[in-house]
């Protein structure tokens, strides 16, 4: 027989003693390391109240199936009160990200044609395939000038430049310009604006931003100040686009960029489009980077597994005679390392539905309505869903094992990742190009920790070698 909501196992009596608890054992960076702990207290399904807020958390493969089959047409993540409070205080429009219902749906419909649809690919990889050759030429001109045939770095600086001028090209149409000696200070700013933005909204997913404000908290005051410096920067990059298109009076054959393409289209308003497009610039930094450098992390770490991807790389090469679009096909390894690297090194932590029909989970009755929320990280290193979880190998996304409700990195279904396309061929190309330039290594054999800013961190510097090869 099915057992009541009110019987699963769980600490969600007194949420504010549990905020209480939470905070001593410094849990907004721990959150991922309690969530695993949870379930290995509770077992695979358990309710907690932190704060505010309610939710019922889950582990298995099957279960986020259940999950995501009531998620309904309307899929609803667990609000962001930060970034929410930010735009109604700044009167400024909710894109994608934090819309629902219908207005959702409508603006998420039009932007999938321009941003997700395979089709666009073939637009987005010539831009991509440019921006990862200059990396490649920045990379070798700091290995010249360090006159030791090497460097050694914390690349996460540089990574966060290559992911900006990436989605920026893919946005704008145009670059930006970063892989240069000489960055346009804005652009570093935007950078910076981005990890304060996120750093500044973890606390505030327990402590009502509402009351921050009202007290004058520096949290709040300092994600106003990201926030207002991500959204004046992108409203330049906006700017400059559309006045190009009202000059222009030749259409040329030339892909224009997604915003381009959206104002010309002229089916969304330009505040959406606006809104939206600063969403995408503004989500597509940290993600990549931190998964490309997680992945460098990993090469370094099994320089075996690196030889093996760098004579598939060599090969794809050789059949596609250098289309990188082929290419792209034919590189099933580098697409397991990058699955592999979300899968120890998740950017979310948890993955989150309210969901919109009554549900059985565990043998637990869970009325419409719940938040149910995956945890990700966790399941990424459960042993009774991936075999020797602590290990870092690839092959096991090539055929062998099923993928069942394994591989949600970018979220699931409709409401999924917007930037995934971008950011799954943003990433493959970099691997290419430095597999083919570079040896990656590493110092010394210590591991390195998460640590939860909103989305998942390397918890200290990772200093990496490159060498030529
Ligand atoms: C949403 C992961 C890169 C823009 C999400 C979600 C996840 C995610 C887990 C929530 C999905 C769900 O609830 O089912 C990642 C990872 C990335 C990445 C792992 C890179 C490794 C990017 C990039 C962009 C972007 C490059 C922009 C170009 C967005 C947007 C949403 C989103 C706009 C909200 C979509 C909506 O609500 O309709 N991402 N992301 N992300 N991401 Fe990403
Ligand atoms: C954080 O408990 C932990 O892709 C919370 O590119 C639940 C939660 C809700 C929404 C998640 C967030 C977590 C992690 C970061 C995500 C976000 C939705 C989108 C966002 C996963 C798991 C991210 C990084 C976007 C951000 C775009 C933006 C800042 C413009």
């Amino acid at each position: 027989i099915v057992r009541p909501f009110n019987e699963i196992p769980g600490l969600w009596k007194n949420g504010v003693a549990n905020l209480y608890n939470f905070w001593k054992l410094d849990g907004f960076k721990n959150l991922h390391r309690i969530m695993v702990q949870n379930f290995n207290t509770f077992g695979p399904i358990y309710r907690e109240k932190i704060g505010y807020y309610d939710s019922i958390n889950i582990i298995n493969p099957e279960d986020a199936a259940i999950l995501f089959k009531a998620e309904g047409h309307y899929p609803k993540r667990l609000k962001v009160e930060a970034w929410t409070s930010y735009r109604d205080y700044r009167n400024r429009k909710y894109g994608v990200l934090l819309k629902n219902g219908e207005d959702w749906r409508s603006n998420r419909v039009i932007l999938n044609k321009e941003v997700i649809s395979p089709k666009v690919l073939e637009n987005f990889v010539p831009l991509l395939e440019e921006v990862g050759e200059d990396f490649v030429a920045r990379v070798h001109k700091k290995i010249q000038r360090s006159g030791q045939n090497k460097w050694t770095t914390d690349l996460s600086q540089e990574l966060f430049k290559y992911a900006l001028e990436s989605v920026g090209s893919v946005l704008y149409g145009e670059r930006l310009g970063l892989m240069l000696d000489y960055i346009d200070p804005d652009a570093q700013h935007f950078i910076d604006c981005i990890t304060l933005m996120f750093k500044t909204t973890s606390p505030m997913l327990y402590i009502p931003p509402a009351l921050l404000r009202k007290i004058g908290a520096k949290v709040w005051r300092d994600h106003v100040d990201a926030w207002d410096g991500i959204f004046n920067q992108a409203d330049r990059c906006i700017q400059n686009i559309y006045r190009q298109l009202r000059q222009e009076t030749s259409s040329s054959n030339k892909y224009p960029g997604v915003l381009a393409s959206l104002l010309m289209l002229d089916k969304l308003s330009i505040e959406d489009i606006k809104a939206s497009i600063t969403e995408l610039m503004a989500g597509g930094v940290d993600t990549t980077s931190i998964t490309l450098l997680w992945t460098l992390y990993e090469l370094a770490r099994h320089p075996n597994l690196q030889e093996e991807l760098r004579a598939e790389v060599a090969s794809a090469r050789a059949e596609s005679q250098g289309d990188m679009l082929e290419m792209l096909k034919r590189i099933p390894l580098v697409k397991g390392a990058l699955k592999e690297t979300l899968r120890l090194h998740p950017v979310a932590v948890s993955l989150q539905r309210y969901i919109s029909e009554d549900v059985i989970i565990q043998n637990y009755h869970i009325p419409s309505g719940t938040l149910v929320q995956l945890g990700l990280y966790a399941m990424g290193r459960d042993p009774k869903v991936f075999s020797h979880p602590e290990q870092y190998r690839p092959s096991r996304w090539l055929r062998t094992e099923t993928h069942y409700f394994r591989s949600l990195g970018f979220g699931f279904g409709p409401r999924q990742c917007l930037g995934r396309r971008i950011a799954e061929t943003e990433m493959q190309i970099f691997l290419i190009h430095m597999l083919e330039n570079f040896r990656v290594e590493k110092q010394r054999h210590v591991e390195v920790q998460s640590t939860f800013e909103l989305i998942l961190l390397p918890e200290k510097p990772i200093i990496l070698t490159l060498k030529p090869l």
